[in-house]
């Protein structure tokens, strides 16, 4: 398996390339939904897949990721709620720190639990600081996160933690507002963001159109991810993907 997942990211920063990832929650299509939503991101030459949830109610992430895995070459991410979402079907796991959070578990304890099982496996690791982001309401990744989320109108704490973050190490950073956010991670947030680091940002919650993915990418997010809106409508994927490319 080619481990390159981290260097497109970095390449796609330097060339000024923008782009998407189709977040898929393993639980929430059935089959027949899950071919065409993967159908239709490879139409939309979409970037990257991202498979995960705050909380899986059902025992099919490996079922999903062979069947995304069958369907397409788009490289296919672990975006992991907890340590149970670890599985060598995918081709890279963002190894998240909460770094907006001071929940121990979520800053390094289930890192430690999940280490000597990611050594062992064909999977490429990107450490990345993930930093939950108030939007209007408690989503699933907020409460099941244990953490207070930054505050949405205080971009400079964003700023100072994804500064901390890439100190640290840490190679990318992802702005979340959660699944389902009311209100998207605002523009101001990733401009700051996008002063204080270098590291690739990745931006994602609550967006809906093709119009927020683009101010999001001109304020600075080198990837956007969608993921609810494209459940109701895989035609927003095509439009959404357009015009982030063109951004
Ligand atoms: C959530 O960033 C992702 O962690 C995508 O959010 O499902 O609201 O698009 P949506």
């Amino acid at each position: 398996m080619a481990h390159n997942v981290l260097q497109t990211f970095a390449l796609a920063r330097q060339q000024k390339q923008k782009k998407l990832a189709l977040l898929i929650d393993p639980d929430t299509p059935g089959e027949d939904q899950l071919k065409h939503l993967v159908q239709e991101a490879n139409q939309a030459h979409v970037d990257y897949i991202f498979v995960g949830g705050s909380l899986l109610l059902k025992d099919t992430l490996e079922s999903c990721l062979v069947k995304v895995k069958s369907l397409t070459n788009i490289p296919v991410i672990l975006f992991p709620g907890s340590v149970l979402q670890v599985s060598e079907k995918a081709d890279a796991i963002l190894f998240l720190s909460l770094i907006s959070g001071r929940n121990p578990d979520l800053l390094i304890g289930n890192q430690v639990i999940a280490a000597p099982y990611l050594k062992q496996l064909d999977l490429e690791i990107l450490p990345t600081g993930y930093l939950l982001v108030e939007s209007g309401q408690a989503t699933t990744a907020s409460y099941m996160s244990g953490s207070q989320p930054i505050p949405h109108h205080k971009p400079e704490i964003a700023a100072c933690t994804a500064m901390a973050g890439e100190m640290l190490g840490l190679k990318l950073i992802y702005l979340d507002g959660g699944s389902g956010a009311q209100y998207p991670v605002s523009e101001s947030m990733v401009q700051q963001v996008r002063q204080a680091v270098d590291a690739p940002i990745i931006v994602g919650g609550g967006i809906k159109t093709p119009e927020k993915a683009v101010a999001n990418c001109k304020a600075g997010a080198d990837v956007i991810v969608v993921g609810n809106a494209t459940e109701s409508n895989p035609k927003l994927l095509r439009q959404i993907a357009e015009a982030v490319h063109q951004s």
